[in-house]
């Protein structure tokens, strides 16, 4: 379909559903709230939509704003220390401008590949 753009303009490098939320913002504490939603990671953005059609239908057309995005630039990813959530397979990103994230799946592949994936966006995108 070439009448509607698409973007952002390069190839997704992988999404999925993973349940979420932020620990962290602009270096503030915040409380946690976890939500299940549709991850994407394209380029050194990870952007999280409500769900997978959200996603889509925002990728297509810009109908509907995916509910938050952050910038991997200089971002850290770790695996979260036992203090940070009583649940498994949970993954702390932190980002340069001071947000916190966990993401965490109850299925431990799902969770080591993003572990890979989000690892390579921020060495890939280090210098930029
Ligand atoms: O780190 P915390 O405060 O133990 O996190 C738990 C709470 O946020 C709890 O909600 P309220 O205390 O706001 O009602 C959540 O339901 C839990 O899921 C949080 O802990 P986990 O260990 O699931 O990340």
């Amino acid at each position: 379909d070439f009448s509607s753009p698409k973007r952002p303009h390069s190839p997704c490098e992988k999404s999925g559903s993973l349940n979420v939320t932020k620990i962290t913002e602009h270096g503030k504490k915040v409380r946690k709230n976890w939500t299940s939603s549709w991850a994407v990671l394209q380029g050194s953005q990870l952007i999280f939509a409500k769900s997978q059609a959200m996603a889509t239908s925002w990728f297509g057309s810009h109908q509907s704003k995916p509910e938050f995005t952050v910038d991997l630039k200089g971002a850290t990813v770790e695996k979260a220390s036992k203090e940070k959530s009583s649940k498994k397979h949970v993954l702390e990103v932190k980002t340069q401008r001071g947000t916190e994230l966990l993401i965490q799946s109850d299925i431990e592949s799902v969770i080591n590949e993003w572990f890979k994936a989000l690892n390579e966006a921020i060495n890939v995108h280090a210098w930029e």
